[in-house]
C-alpha cells in the first residue's frame, strides 16, 4: 500500500461503514457519498463548482472521533485534497476543500465520471498552476442518511445527470438534523 493508513481502526469505524447520505454545503453545494467499507468512498456531486462530478474507489482515511462522529480525509488524483467531519448525531457535517489553482481556474476539467480518466488527472495535476489554493471551508446539513451495508457497487453507480428527478430532494433528517431518522 502506498500510504500508511495507521489511524484506521476496524471496529472503531464499523458504525459508519455503509452509510449512504446527501447533504448540502451552506454555499449551496450539494454532494451525496457512500461510505463503501473502511478505505474507500464512492461520492457524486450535484450542485457548485463541479457538479456533475462523480467518482468510485476513492482511497479515503477514516477515523473515528465520537460516537456518531467519524472524520474522512483524502487526496484526490486532481491533487484535491479533502478533509469531511460528519457528525450523524445532529446530522450537519463540516468539509475543508483544498483545490488547486488550474481546477479554480477550469472546473469543467473536473466534472464527469473521474474513473475514466484518471491518467488524464493526474496529468493535469502537474501540469498545474497549483497554487495559490483554493481553500473552501463550509458546514453542511445532512437531509438523507440509509445504511446500504458495505461494497455495495449499486448506491453510486450512474452519473448525477441520470438520476430520477427529485433524488436528492428525498429527506429523512428533520429541519434541526436532530430528529430521529425513519427506519
Ligand atoms: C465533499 C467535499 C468535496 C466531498 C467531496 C469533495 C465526497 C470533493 C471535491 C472535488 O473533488 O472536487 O464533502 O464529499
Amino acid at each position: 500500500m502506498p500510504e500508511s493508513f495507521v489511524s484506521t481502526n476496524r471496529s472503531e469505524i464499523a458504525p459508519f461503514v455503509g452509510k449512504h447520505i446527501i447533504y448540502t454545503y451552506e454555499n449551496g453545494w450539494q454532494y451525496e457519498v457512500y461510505i463503501k467499507n473502511e478505505r474507500t468512498i464512492d461520492y457524486r456531486v450535484h450542485g457548485g463548482l463541479v457538479g456533475g462530478r462523480w467518482v468510485k474507489d476513492q482511497d479515503v482515511h477514516i477515523v473515528r472521533l465520537a460516537d456518531g462522529v467519524v472524520k474522512i480525509s483524502w487526496s484526490e488524483p486532481t491533487g484535491t485534497c479533502v478533509s469531511v467531519a460528519y457528525n450523524f448525531l445532529e446530522n450537519r457535517a463540516h468539509g475543508a476543500t483544498f483545490f488547486p489553482r488550474w481546477i479554480e481556474l477550469e472546473p469543467g476539467k473536473i466534472v464527469g465520471y473521474q474513473n475514466d480518466k484518471i491518467e488524464l488527472m493526474r496529468w493535469h495535476r502537474d501540469a498545474g498552476p497549483a497554487y495559490p489554493t483554493l481553500v473552501i471551508d463550509e458546514f453542511a446539513a445532512i437531509t438523507f442518511v440509509e445504511d446500504c451495508g458495505r461494497d455495495d457497487e449499486n448506491v453510486i453507480a450512474c452519473a448525477p445527470e441520470a438520476l430520477p428527478p427529485g433524488y436528492t430532494l428525498r429527506r429523512n433528517v428533520g429541519p434541526t438534523g436532530r430528529e430521529p431518522v425513519e427506519p
